[in-house]
């Protein structure tokens, strides 16, 4: 029996306002082009698009106080922490095309707030070259797309922190990091400190993408919420150039595929994001259409042996 899927919404959040490139703002339109849509309608899945998130414009300034943009990061975390609840409220399943990922501040708010109310546990599993876990003071760049695990984890600005009515959405024991192999001088700290559970590289080059993917979904209660967040940049550059800031040495076509297999194998996909897409820097599309093929595998495509 093919596992049954919850009803999808898609919603788009065309800005880069949390990153230090800019055009991750076209990534919305990006996926819609590459089929994400059609693809998991392919799969018997029902979906809607929901439309874009609206906010404000990139001003391109930048860093005051060691942010960029931080009132036009909040007003569009508001919008994502929103237009989340309500797809989580109509008992669907949000799937978020950014934008850059900053916007998981809110996305995952969301997810945070829903798994509070309705008593049930979240893990998250953030697919990324990067840690995401600066603050203003030890930031290198000031983009907050480099700050949103750390302000889930509550620390940041209480205009971010706060954004779910609870200090903090969630606690460093809920994520499991996959695919690190750049992480700055004192951010290495900082996710020492806090215990982030990280699969980096160099492990994963040690002891293989399944291992390493088995320890990441380790001991998830039945009825878990798992939340994907999935930052194109943990794919290898060669194959998905289309990104702000490529990372050399990442994830190939066929570990990104066994990923989202074991993924889907567990059966307990409640979210998602797709984020950091950016258009302006791609050869034909190629990063959308990979991440949609990605996301085809996350709904059980790839898994013949397995329904
Ligand atoms: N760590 C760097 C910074 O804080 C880069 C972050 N860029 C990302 N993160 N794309 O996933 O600026
Ligand atoms: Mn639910
Ligand atoms: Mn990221
Ligand atoms: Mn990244």
């Amino acid at each position: 029996m093919p596992r049954r899927y919850p009803p999808v919404s898609i919603f788009g959040v065309p800005t880069d306002v949390g990153a230090g490139t800019r055009g991750a703002s076209m990534g919305p339109e990006a996926l819609r082009v590459a089929g994400l849509g059609e693809a998991l309608a392919a799969r018997g899945v029902d979906v809607v698009d929901a439309g874009d998130v609206v906010g404000p414009k990139n001003p391109w300034r930048g860093p005051q106080a060691g942010y960029r943009h931080l009132d036009e990061v909040v007003a569009w975390n508001r919008g994502v922490f929103e237009a989340s609840s309500g797809i989580l409220g109509e008992g669907r399943m949000p799937v978020m095309l950014g934008g850059d990922h900053c916007l998981a501040i809110g996305s995952i708010a969301a997810v945070a707030d829903h798994c509070r109310r309705a008593g049930r546990a979240l893990r998250v599993l953030w697919l990324d070259a990067h840690t995401d876990f600066n603050t203003s003071t030890i930031t290198p760049s000031g983009n907050v797309h480099g700050m949103p695990v750390a302000c889930l984890c509550g620390i940041g600005p209480e205009a971010l922190t706060g954004i779910g009515g609870h200090v903090p959405a969630i606690v460093p024991a809920q994520v499991r990091q996959l695919g690190i192999r750049s992480v700055d001088q004192d951010e290495k700290r900082l996710v020492k400190e806090h215990r982030l559970d990280i699969y980096d590289m160099r492990y994963i080059d040690e002891v293989g993408m399944k291992r390493a993917m088995e320890q990441a979904l380790q001991d998830l209660a039945p009825d878990t919420h798992l939340h994907v967040s999935f930052d194109v940049d943990i794919l290898d550059p060669t194959i998905a150039p289309g990104t702000g800031t490529p990372i050399p040495g990442g994830v190939n076509y066929r570990e990104a595929q066994l990923i989202m297999e074991m993924i889907a194998d567990t059966g307990l996909l409640g979210s998602l994001d797709i984020v950091e897409v950016n258009p302006a820097l791609d050869a034909r599309n190629a990063t959308a259409e990979l991440a949609v093929d990605l996301v085809e595998s996350l709904f059980g495509k790839s898994t013949l042996m397995r329904d």
